[in-house]
């Protein structure tokens, strides 16, 4: 019997105690128990004492802290190998002739779910998640997650797990078998009492177990949706590849395929551009001069006009448990947002998002009105209103005497500039911009204008809002359309001028679109319509450089009411939804050249994507010197989550640097 006090250390990061027969093995390294080559040392050390020590009959493996182990260490990708590797460790646990419970306290995944699948049981607490997002990072499960999961769970479940990357909780886990167990009590003392009753009785492999059927139609629907919607990505595919021939392949030759395949996509270009997204994100975090600012409180928050844009706001911010106040001009138009929220409300619970109480409860916390002074209990107040300066000026001043003095203001707008806005009023201090994309209530995107006078509360506040309703918050300095919109303006004078030099908008949109992005760039000017920039372009000509290369093709088409989707027409027409090439367009253009004496060149698309994003890329690094944006890796990220740019391909900034 081991002395029910003995503490063991392994390594920095594995630390054992004995309790009783059992040695219990704490992970801990935190912040998230990554699986580093420390971790993988001292586990194996644990190991190794647990098979030497004829006093330990049985082996709980846990973790400190919120997780269990989150996968492996993902800043090791890129670097030389350093032995065990967890494909060794995760044998290593499988072999024990003793029993190894896995006692999963928080999240597992990737390799952290291996580890858990090669114990001999697992028990979990109610709040763990598990998961596969490999395929988020641009590869696949590499010791034997693809092998052990389906052989557990099915295929079906496997292929859709490790096919999509999204984690389960702990009570789907137990209903697919990937668990056997949910701690009713303390999940130590449940894990112990697990070891008891397995100790002394022959180890279950996970690897010697056949798959539970799946029906191979239904697996085979399932892979092809997931590829479907996962296009262009190597990994997803493999991934489900590998899941669904767990039924076919022996385990050796399932692991040594999945083996191969995870190696190959580990150095692939797709999964070093997802590795420096997902870093990205953990960097946009870090806000300079915002580190030690305590955001502000907020309950009450006031969205003025309640528009798509608007009622987007709206329905994020009651989503996130916010009390919500909507304002409108008058009553019928406030009555008329509040059915817009509530649809989208009613769209949520019919799709599964939200759950009857939580429509209610979001129901209750909504409230409209036509009177500017019922906004006076707001702890922030955000407008989404018709993006005029005038308008914006009368309704900032107006709020700025009904509100508290403590209370935050924040403008959606796009294009306008927030400092002159803030001048208008008494408290600039409190004025930012939140920039939502459309629709507001589904788009992960927020750009945070850090206007010059706003206090760092102001700002922090802002930004923990956008983090509090699950959005990314990307702080921009103020220009004419902060971060985003500037790359896309650069972004659509590039198009045109190859428009200009031969390519026609087909043959763009389809380079683009090859190239990942979710439309092409005439397809997307089409889809929101070409009257805007069409103003924007008649209030600038009077200050226009007559030097620099203005290209007219599109003034002509708005000039032939061509105006997008919504007029039928465009860069293409629209017959019964569907784009089609028009010969009309494709005419103007062609006089455009001609009259400007442009004899139209081949342009292959491998030379469109480089302009194009070399144009983007530009912007950028104008962006970063004038400290619009604080890193490249941030502009990759608004164009990521606010333009469509693949993920896979890193963002713009990225994707020039290689
Ligand atoms: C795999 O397992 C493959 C196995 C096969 C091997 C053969 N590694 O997200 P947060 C850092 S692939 C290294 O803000 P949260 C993160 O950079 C891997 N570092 O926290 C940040 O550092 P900073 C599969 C990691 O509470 C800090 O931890 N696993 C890792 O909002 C906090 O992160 C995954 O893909 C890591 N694996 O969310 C899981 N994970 O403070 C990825 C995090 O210096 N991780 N860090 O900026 C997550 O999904 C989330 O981090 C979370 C915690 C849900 C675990």
């Amino acid at each position: 019997m081991v002395d029910v006090t003995t503490s063991l250390t392994f390594s920095d990061t594995v630390s054992g105690k004995a309790e009783g027969d059992v040695l219990v093995v704490t992970l801990n390294n935190p912040p998230v128990n990554a699986a580093s080559a420390e971790l993988r040392q001292g586990l194996w050390r644990a190991l190794d004492h647990a098979r030497s020590d004829n006093a330990v009959s049985a082996v709980v493996i846990t973790g400190a802290g919120k997780s269990f182990v989150a996968g492996a260490d993902i800043k090791e990708f890129g670097k030389p190998q350093v032995d065990p590797t967890l494909p060794a460790v995760v044998e290593k646990i499988e072999a024990s002739e003793k029993p190894v419970i896995a006692a999963i306290n928080g999240v597992a995944l990737g390799g952290g779910c291996e580890i858990a699948l090669a114990a001999h049981a697992r028990i979990a607490h109610s709040k763990a998640k598990l998961g596969f997002p490999e395929v988020k990072l641009g590869i696949v499960p590499g010791a034997g997650g693809t092998q052990r999961l389906p052989r557990l769970v099915g295929c079906l479940e496997a292929v859709e797990m490790i096919g999509t990357g999204k984690p389960v909780n702990a009570e789907k886990a137990f209903g697919i078998g990937l668990i056997g167990a949910i701690a009713k009590g303390d999940l130590l003392s449940d894990a112990l009492a697990l070891a008891q009753s397995l100790k002394g009785k022959p180890v279950l492999r996970t690897s010697e177990r056949i798959a539970p059927r799946s029906d191979q139609a239904t697996v085979q629907n399932t892979i092809a949706k997931i590829t479907l919607k996962a296009k262009g990505q190597m990994a997803p595919g493999e991934a489900m590849r590998l899941a669904a021939s767990a039924s076919t392949l022996s385990f050796t030759q399932g692991l040594s395929d999945e083996r191969e395949t995870f190696l190959r996509l580990r150095d692939s270009d797709q999964a070093k551009a997802l590795r420096h997204v997902f870093f990205a994100e953990r960097d946009a975090a870090k806000v300079d001069g915002l580190e030690h600012v305590e955001p502000l409180p907020l309950n009450k928050i006031g969205v003025c006009g309640l528009g798509l844009m608007g009622a987007g706001i709206a329905t994020a911010l009651l989503s996130a448990g916010y009390e919500l106040i909507g304002y409108e001009r008058d009553e019928p138009a406030a009555e008329a947002g509040k059915a817009r929220i509530l649809d989208i409300l009613g769209k949520n619970l019919k799709s599964g998002r939200i759950d009857q109480a939580d429509f209610e409860r979001q129901a209750a916390n909504l409230a409209t009105t036509a009177k500017l002074r019922e906004l006076a209990p707001c702890d922030l107040v955000i407008e989404a209103v018709f993006d005029d300066m005038t308008i914006k000026t009368e309704l900032f001043q107006k709020l700025d005497l009904v509100i508290r003095s403590d209370a935050i203001l924040a403008t959606n707008t796009s294009y306008l500039d927030p400092d002159a806005l803030a001048a208008e009023t008494a408290h600039p201090e409190r004025v930012i911009g939140l920039h939502f994309f459309s629709p507001a209530n589904i788009m992960r995107l927020v750009e945070v204008v850090r206007c010059a006078q706003a206090t760092p509360q102001a700002v922090a506040t802002g930004f923990a809002l956008a983090k509090k309703l699950g959005k990314l918050p990307i702080v921009t300095g103020v220009c004419e359309g902060f971060i985003g919109n500037s790359i896309f303006s650069a972004y659509r004078r590039e198009a045109e001028f190859l428009l200009e030099d031969g390519a026609l908008p087909q043959e763009i949109d389809a380079a683009m679109e090859d190239y990942g992005m979710a439309m092409g760039p005439f397809a997307v000017f089409d889809l929101a319509g070409l009257e805007i920039a069409w103003a924007r372009r008649k209030r600038e000509a009077p200050t226009r450089d007559p030097e620099a290369r203005y290209v007219d093709i599109a003034d002509r088409l708005c000039e032939a009411g061509r105006l997008g989707q919504k007029s039928g027409r465009g860069w293409y027409s629209y017959e019964a939804g569907k784009r089609t090439v028009d010969s009309a367009v494709t005419e103007m253009i062609a006089q455009s050249r001609a009259a400007k004496g442009i004899t139209p060149r081949a342009i292959a698309s491998e030379e469109i994507v480089k302009r194009l994003i070399g144009a983007m890329a530009d912007e950028g690094k104008t962006l970063l010197d004038k400290a619009i944006a604080a890193r490249a890796s941030d502009i990759d990220l608004v164009m990521i989550n606010g333009y469509g740019f693949p993920a896979y391909r890193g963002g713009p900034m990225f994707a020039a640097s290689r």
